[in-house]
């Protein structure tokens, strides 16, 4: 999978932003929604147009946010692992606090301490079911509801 679009976005990021430098599962900075602030945020691949996109693909959330994994119709049809697609091969990060979901159509993660955890579907993310979750300190959360 050659990106030469977003290989120069993600390396003109490099030189704005080191801290945020790398396109992680193909979440460019611009793509993250921000929804930090919030106790709860969920993703789904509930579009009815493409059943192998995440709602959202990629956001930014306050430590502590719970987010509700929910798969349809299950995760034994879509099923999802914390780790990092490159170069058309995806690695599942066993240190990911997204883990493994592999059955059931709903699961709750809590996500503690602040990073980037790209995640994916085993079975699409060939077909770009993947995405990436930041996690940021509360204190740089703006927008409480
Ligand atoms: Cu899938």
């Amino acid at each position: 999978m050659i990106r030469p679009a977003a290989m120069l976005a993600a390396g003109l990021a490099t030189l704005l932003v080191p801290s945020r430098s790398e396109a992680l599962n193909g979440c460019l900075d611009a793509d993250f929604l921000d929804r930090t602030g919030r106790a709860e945020l969920v993703v789904a691949n509930d579009d009815p147009t493409n059943m192998f996109r995440y709602r959202p693909r990629c956001a930014t959330v306050s430590e502590g946010t719970r987010i509700v994994f929910r798969a349809v119709p299950t995760f034994g049809h879509h099923p999802l692992y914390g780790g990092l697609v490159a170069g058309g091969t995806a690695t599942i990060d066993p240190a990911s606090p997204i883990g493994s979901i592999t059955s059931g159509t709903e699961t709750v993660r809590t996500l503690v301490d602040s990073g980037e955890f790209p995640y994916f579907c085993d079975f699409h993310y060939s077909q770009g079911m993947m995405g990436s979750l930041r996690v940021v300190p509360t204190l740089f959360g703006n927008g409480f509801d």
